[in-house]
């Protein structure tokens, strides 16, 4: 199955001043652009082509490290885009994914402040994420374009720490995206929408 790029889901200028117009059209347009036709490039004759988006990117980790990277940071920008919405993030998200929060992950500020840690210390370019694994929200943190498909995971939240996602608007300053990212971003209710298809 060929990849496309699909349109953002909101305006490019709609997540203002948290992630400014001229990110999105870098990152969406260059950015994600350049691993939809590098993808598609290295798909073809890798004996993955019939597959999902979802098996390309678990049955190329470790074997073909080019399909790899394109499809896995392809599936993780066509979730990014929805990760985020104008005046998302902070404390009022469902009751369900609140419960989930508390019992798995110690409280919404505990999660604030782990996620954000992850995000931080990836070294270098990466992901953070929230995932469900063995029936539990965890929180982890991955290089490059790997996520948590391929250690037996499901993605439900994940932020973007590659230079690309925040230089523009932040310059080095990764903590203050991150911190814009968790109070100001988050699309909650596709996280629960993740979680409800998972679970
Ligand atoms: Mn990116």
């Amino acid at each position: 199955m060929a990849f496309e790029l699909p349109a953002l889901p909101y305006a490019y200028d709609s997540l203002g001043p948290y992630m400014s117009a001229e990110t999105l059209e870098f990152h969406h347009d260059k950015h994600h652009n350049a691993y939809v036709v590098n993808g598609n490039n290295l798909l073809k004759d890798s004996g993955l082509e019939g597959k999902s988006l979802e098996d390309v990117v678990k049955e190329s980790f470790g074997k073909n490290a080019g399909l790899f990277n394109n499809a896995a940071q392809h599936y993780n920008h066509l979730h990014f885009w929805k990760w985020m919405k104008k005046g998302g993030g902070g404390k009022s998200l469902p009751g369900k994914l609140q419960a989930l929060i508390d019992s798995d992950l110690g409280g919404y500020d505990k999660f604030r402040a782990d996620f954000m840690q992850a995000g931080a210390t990836q070294f270098g370019s990466g992901w953070a994420w929230v995932s469900l694994k063995d029936g539990k929200l965890a929180i982890s943190k991955t290089p490059n374009g790997e996520n948590p498909l391929v250690h037996g995971g499901v993605p439900l939240l994940g932020v973007d720490v590659w230079e690309h996602s925040y230089y523009i608007d932040y310059r080095n300053a990764r903590p203050k995206y991150l911190e814009a990212f968790v109070d100001n971003l988050i699309n909650w209710d596709y996280v629960l929408e993740l979680y409800e298809a998972a679970v």
